[in-house]
């Protein structure tokens, strides 16, 4: 049977993209959120099926598909792969294990998303940009979840800075804090442990800023200077683990705090601070470009608002004014509520569904591509790197 033209079928007509996700704790619920979103307010060329949830804890994934509206489930993530009801892999779990699944689920003809980091090293990334590009001659789509590009605000700064209102670049800065470790009685989670991790706060909040970076900027980061901190270097072994009872303590093996400095080749320098240490941030992402001709701000906190400086008006009246951007043609603005109303983190990844089930229907490399994944990757090995020669230091006396 042929397939109705998406703009002329109904929903329920147009041909479904089955997705399998793994893994559903935080990052897996947020996707959730997406898939099961995406298709009730864009309208797109396919319509998101949640067909299968994988976890290792079958009761645990049960409940959970259960309630998130996940029509099967799994507990061994080859057999999700293996399955032939199953268009999309979606990885959700630690770090550690993205490459093998991706590698995986990219030979059995899937199409993936992958949560960020890419992956635990630059090693890994390269291998499954490769197999990415491999799979796009086969029709396939890869991309890495940097949900943040997908707030409309900071899609409205890259355009902005694409349309030359910025004038030449000079000042690039973002930090990401939270402070859930200044505890230091909360538990060696995985997020701790580099062996799952890869790293700290470098390659969970880092990340982002690094990628949003270089997105606004519209070029990579060819060199950096990096310093790095453990500050509370052991912690409690979580509850189920061996050991617990009698209060044992785990080494923390990743960063708690990474500060950098960055050049871009156009001669714009960047500074980077990632941190889960910052007493009293939560979750706060800030942004600012300088440019000749004018500045962007964008804080996550208030995640409505672009600032803007228009530096070539007059000074008498010039500063910063506030872009309150809910107009149905700022981006992504298209399918929500009338001007004024506000969206939030979660729509982030409903944009993020959205734009993957385009560039499946397409066959175009979406955005953030593997390939975009490798190049944040690079970034942070050479952060790591830096900072153990501790090079940003010149001694003094
Ligand atoms: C935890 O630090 C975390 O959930 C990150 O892993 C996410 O990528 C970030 O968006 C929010 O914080």
């Amino acid at each position: 049977m042929t397939q109705p033209h998406h703009e002329d079928a109904t929903t329920a007509e147009k041909p479904p993209l089955r997705v399998g996700m793994i893994g559903y704790a935080f990052m897996g619920a947020a996707h959730t959120q997406g898939w099961l979103t995406a298709g009730r307010m864009f309208d797109l060329p396919r319509r998101p099926v949640l067909a299968a949830l994988c976890g290792r804890d079958e009761a645990a994934v049960r409940n959970v598909a259960d309630r998130h509206g996940w029509a099967t489930t799994e507990t061994d993530w080859r057999a999700l792969i293996e399955r032939d009801d199953i268009d999309l892999v979606d990885i959700c779990t630690p770090g550690n294990t993205h490459a093998e699944i991706a590698l995986a689920a990219l030979a059995t003809g899937k199409h993936v998303l992958c949560e960020k980091p890419l992956a635990n090293t630059v090693a890994e990334a390269e291998a499954m940009v490769e197999a990415a590009e491999a799979a796009h001659e086969r029709g396939q789509v890869a991309m890495v979840g940097f949900n943040y590009r997908r707030v409309p605000a900071i899609a409205l700064a890259r355009r902005m800075i694409a349309e030359g209102r910025l004038g030449t670049l000079r000042h690039v800065r973002l930090t990401y804090l939270q402070d859930w470790l200044v505890d230091p009685t909360f538990p060696l989670t995985w997020r701790l442990r580099k062996e799952m991790a890869g790293s700290g706060a470098l390659g969970d909040l880092g990340a982002h800023i690094v990628d949003l970076g270089q997105y606004l900027a519209g070029e990579p980061v060819v060199g950096v200077s990096g310093l790095t901190r453990t500050f509370v270097r052991e912690r409690p072994l979580p509850g189920s683990e061996p050991g617990s009872a009698d209060g044992s303590l785990g080494p923390v093996t990743v960063d708690g705090t990474a500060l950098f400095t960055g050049r871009f080749a156009s001669g714009a320098v960047a500074s980077f601070e990632a941190s889960r240490f910052a007493t009293g941030r939560k979750n706060s992402l800030r942004v600012e470009l300088n440019g000749e001709r004018g500045s962007l701000a964008f804080d996550l906190e208030r995640l409505n608002e672009l600032a803007y400086h228009d530096g070539t008006e007059p000074g008498e009246h010039a500063g910063f004014r506030r872009i309150l951007v809910t107009e149905p043609d700022h981006p992504y603005l298209d399918g929500w509520w009338p001007p004024g109303h506000g969206l939030g983190y979660e729509h982030t990844f409903i944009h993020q569904a959205r734009d993957l089930v385009h560039a499946i229907a397409e066959g175009r490399r979406p955005e953030p591509s593997f390939a975009d994944g490798l190049q944040v990757q690079r970034v942070l090995s050479a952060v790591e790197e830096s900072a153990e020669k501790d090079s940003v230091y010149t001694p003094i006396d």
